[in-house]
């Protein structure tokens, strides 16, 4: 095996973002570009000599492609063993169980989430270390300066591998196996939960449930769950099939582009169960009969009734959510007499709490839950917290999140998304509101009174370190919030996300509108920044 040193030249947009690297399949496609991120993230570990790594993607376009590109650089800089999903589809959840399970050194997972896909689409490529969550911003920074230090990286001629049978592969000292990308992981959900209790729920005639994988990664772990496990019928499922472009969606599992799952679940007699999963099966929306879970709900639901689940029954460690995140976590943790933890946006925040055993149950608004069973949020494992709830607790949807409000108070919230904004324009909104907290805090405006302003920082409990600039927050003196953050996953522009957050405890007022409840607060903020007039938009392009 002859092993070939090309020369190349750094490229200076490798940063990853809130969640590896993400750029349009075309920047991908550039010479050297998509080996460069692979040499780099080598030598930022010091070196993968006699390491071994699992690999695999969503599916999306190009996915095969880079999986054989990271296979040759993988021999040539010494690894001794690949594990590669069957067709090179591994989720983002199973891909950290796998590196748990099998004692791996780390894992390229090739995604761009919820990014649309196809030739003109997102690519995306990140890696998680050997806990088996996203590689931490001091990982990450030095992938980065990995980056731009580069001259040459290393790979092989050799042919493509076949991916679509489970079979052993050597190539030179590297041992390559495709393996079955599903079973692990579901073996890891029969650990957690009631099997054969979900499994009674999802075949009595009297229940019916849908689960829409939209075309993305969780379409064969679905398939595999709930109709060969718990006995779903198959038309239950829908869009379970992979494809590269996610058959022309948007694989974000949200009231705007999970439409045709929306439709079903807010018509008239809708099922009483609805979900749906993003791109890499990381995130999950919840929905019952005509009603939305909202995302930071839906993680103060699960937490407050962990107990009734198997894998958490001799209690809970401690909560975390990510700062923009509502606090109704919070109250649960309260409730439960344990920690909360607020981190900055991005799952890796959460993995030294998790690793420290600090933490048990974390979640962001965005449609991200998980437990300390993996270290990534897993859009299959909350779908299975509502249904083993559903199956013990024997109340609809609505039922149970509305006996969480009455007990705990409702938490408003709401996220309003101004995608693709001139990154120039998006950025001077963002700054000048960062100019002027020091200005805020103490003023009134009308019933609301500021009663701090700031640039959130973190101060990691566990290594020490720090993030600073997370976001801006007002905090009102009645616990309300408004946060300003930019997007560190987007590929174009620059997307602005807005936060608020009404706590409510007058059971009379907990069934408005979120965005009746929160009108003063929406109102606020858009007076502050001006950012409908600066951007040129008349309205959010997604409201959660
Ligand atoms: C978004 C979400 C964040 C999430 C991240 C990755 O980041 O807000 O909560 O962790 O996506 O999720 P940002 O920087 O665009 O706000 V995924 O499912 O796209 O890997
Ligand atoms: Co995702």
């Amino acid at each position: 095996m002859e092993i070939k040193t090309i020369a190349s030249r750094p490229f200076p947009d490798q940063r990853p973002g809130t969640s590896g690297l993400r750029k349009k399949v075309t920047v991908f496609q550039k010479p050297h570009y998509l080996e460069n991120f692979v040499q780099a993230t080598f030598n930022a570990l010091g070196g993968v000599d006699k390491k071994q790594i699992a690999i695999g993607g969503d599916g999306r376009f190009f996915n095969q492609q880079a999986l054989q590109t990271i296979i040759r650089m993988a021999a040539a800089n010494g690894i001794k063993k690949i594990m590669v999903g069957l067709s090179g589809i591994l989720s983002t959840p199973a891909a950290s169980c796998v590196i748990r399970k099998y004692r791996l050194d780390g894992a390229f997972i090739l995604s761009a989430s919820h990014n649309p896909g196809g030739p003109r689409g997102d690519f995306g490529i990140k890696f998680n270390t050997a806990n088996g969550g996203p590689a931490p911003e001091k990982v990450t920074e030095k992938i980065y300066k990995e980056s731009l230090a580069l001259k040459s990286y290393r790979t092989i001629d050799n042919p493509d591998i076949n991916l679509d049978e489970i079979a052993v592969f050597t190539i030179g000292d590297l041992q390559l196996e495709v393996f079955d990308p599903v079973k692990d992981y579901a073996d890891l959900m029969a650990e957690i939960f009631d099997f054969d209790l979900i499994g009674s729920l999802l075949r009595n005639p009297d229940f019916s449930f849908r689960f829409d994988a939209m075309h993305a990664v969780t379409g064969p772990y679905a398939e595999e769950i709930f109709v060969n496990r718990l006995g779903a019928a198959a038309d239950s499922l829908l869009n379970c099939t992979p494809k590269p472009d996610f058959g022309g969606g948007h694989p974000d599992p949200n009231l705007k582009y999970a439409a045709e799952l929306v439709a079903l679940m807010f018509a008239d007699k809708a099922p009483a169960f609805g979900a749906a999963s993003d791109g890499d099966g990381d995130r999950n929306m919840i929905l019952g009969d005509n009603f939305f879970v909202n995302p930071s709900d839906s993680v103060a639901v699960i937490a407050a009734n962990a107990h009734l689940i198997k894998g958490y029954k001799n209690g809970l460690k401690g909560l975390a959510r990510s700062m923009p995140t509502s606090c109704a976590l919070d109250a649960v943790a309260k409730e439960l007499k344990i920690e909360c933890f607020e981190t900055p946006t991005g799952w890796k925040f959460f993995g030294n709490l998790l690793d420290a055993g600090r933490l048990s149950i974390c979640g962001e608004e965005s449609f991200g839950t998980s437990s300390d069973h993996v270290r990534e949020k897993d859009g299959l494992w909350a779908v299975l917290c509502w249904l083993n709830l559903l199956a013990v607790k024997k109340l609809s949807v609505n039922n149970i999140v509305n006996e969480h409000w009455r007990k705990f108070g409702r938490n408003f919230y709401s996220r309003h998304d101004y995608e693709e904004v001139d990154s120039k324009i998006a950025n001077t909104i963002a700054a000048d509101l960062r100019d002027r907290l020091a200005t805020l805090a103490g003023r009134k405006f009308g019933a609301l009174e500021v009663s701090r302003a700031d640039d959130f920082s973190y101060r990691d409990p566990i290594d020490n370190s720090l993030s600073e600039n997370q976001g801006l927050r007002l905090i009102f003196s009645d616990n309300s919030r408004i946060i300003l953050r930019l997007s560190g996953t987007g590929t174009k522009g620059a997307t602005l996300r807005l936060y608020f957050e009404k706590i409510e405890k007058d059971p009379a007022k907990m069934n408005l509108d979120p965005q009746t409840a929160l009108a003063p607060l929406i109102k606020l903020a858009e007076e502050l920044t001006d950012i409908r007039k600066l951007t040129g938009r008349l309205e959010p392009t997604v409201i959660t």
